[in-house]
């Protein structure tokens, strides 16, 4: 016979089992995100992670039912750590997603893990152009080197430069950067009198300076990885070259707004072409400083930043697009083709090369109420990284 008592128990059994059980509303998507946070590049760290915890901090921790957690692992710039962290993110953690790479290098280490995992690494910084066809789940939220040269090349052949030096820190995005600067400048008609390259770790530029002072060019172009452009700018101003009537054109991350300020006068003037200004005027830029400024008071948002915000966007409207569907495969096809208005401006993913597609503007570094920034005065729009462009 079944009593009263024995429906009470068996309701209340029941109960329990449904309060146990993870409901569907509650699951966990992760991110993990690999950055250098210690080491000659931890400011690139920093800067991505902070624009990814403003992203969620604006946003919330929860789309399409689903509650995302971010996981942040230093790699120190090291490739090796960068492969290994990767690893272990996908099979102990079971993330959902990678994000960041700071440098090139760390960028191509987990190319294996994705392709293993058939889980989506959102480049939130390193930029040379090859990096994404080394793997189809790749998807680029920073820029890439050929996107930012190419516009100042054109700019510059446009504003009466004429003989140019090149120099660029010699491994990917540097090379990529001399070259697409060179095609343009000297298809518009510019002659480039020398290519120099320094190298990434410590590089010296004072006996570089000096043969650029002697060959006595109208400008000299420069790509260096951010966080190094100080060094430059004292031993540029140190050299006398701006005295000299040496134009400084760049790529943005020379005169990076996160150590722009510590520059000083020997920046003022500075034409760069670049994706992301913390003086960029939008509404949706003003409230993103608004928010980063407020929970990081003593920094910047620069480039590293928004890549790190870009990519947390890519994670929340993919799994938007998808209905929660958290796999790697649905994530990286439901990331193809989307567009949305970042703190840069308006952006998309290109779906045939997962490369973002955005504006590239003009600025010169000026002071305004007391500091030092990037102001904007031209914008290319919509670039797509040429070096993929089948008619460049
Ligand atoms: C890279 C490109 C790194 C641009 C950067 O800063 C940068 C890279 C650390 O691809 O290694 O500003």
């Amino acid at each position: 016979m079944i009593t009263r008592r024995m429906l009470i128990a068996a309701a209340g059994l029941a109960a329990s089992a449904l309060a146990g059980a993870p409901t569907f509303a509650q699951e966990t998507v992760k991110v993990g995100l690999i950055v250098p946070m210690t080491g000659p590049f931890a400011s690139t760290g920093r800067q991505v992670e902070a624009g990814a915890r403003t992203y969620m901090a604006m946003h919330g921790d929860t789309v399409a039912g689903k509650k995302i957690e971010l996981i942040l692992r230093d790699d120190a710039g090291t490739a090796d750590q960068t492969r290994r962290i990767a690893q272990e993110l996908v099979v102990n953690d079971g993330v959902s997603v990678l994000a960041g790479f700071g440098l090139t290098p760390l960028a191509l280490a987990v190319a294996p893990v994705i392709g293993q995992a058939k889980i989506p690494a959102i480049i939130t910084s390193a930029a040379t152009s090859s990096i994404t066809e080394q793997s189809d789940y790749y998807v680029r939220s920073s820029f890439t080197l050929p996107q930012a040269a190419v516009p100042v090349a054109t700019w510059a052949t446009e504003n009466d430069i004429k003989r140019v030096v090149t120099l660029v820190s010699d491994y990917g995005p540097g090379i990529d950067a001399e070259t697409w600067f060179t095609k343009e400048f000297t298809a518009k008609g510019g002659e480039i009198v020398e290519a120099v390259r320094v190298p990434l770790q410590n590089p010296d530029f004072a006996p570089y300076l000096q043969r650029v002072r002697d060959a006595d060019p109208d400008a000299i172009f420069v790509f260096l990885p951010s966080g190094v452009g100080s060094l430059f700018m004292k031993q540029f101003a140190d050299r006398g070259l701006a005295d000299a009537g040496i134009k400084l054109i760049a790529t943005g991350d020379v005169t990076d707004d996160d150590i722009l300020n510590d520059m000083g006068k020997p920046a003022l003037g500075a034409i760069t072409g670049q994706h992301y200004s913390t003086a960029h005027d939008s509404p949706e830029n003003k409230a993103y400083v608004e928010a980063y400024k407020a929970a990081y008071p003593d920094m910047r948002p620069n480039f590293m930043s928004v890549g790190g915000y870009d990519a947390m966007h890519l994670v929340y409207a993919a799994l938007e697009k998808t209905g929660g569907d958290a796999t790697g495969d649905a994530l990286i096809e439901a990331m193809k083709g989307l567009s949305w208005t970042s703190p840069r401006g308006p952006v998309s993913i290109d779906p045939e090369t997962r490369e973002i597609i955005q504006n590239i503007y003009m600025r010169e570094v000026k002071e305004v109420d007391g500091e030092l920034y990037n102001v904007e005065f031209a914008t290319y729009e919509a670039v797509k990284d040429p070096a993929k462009t089948s008619d460049q």
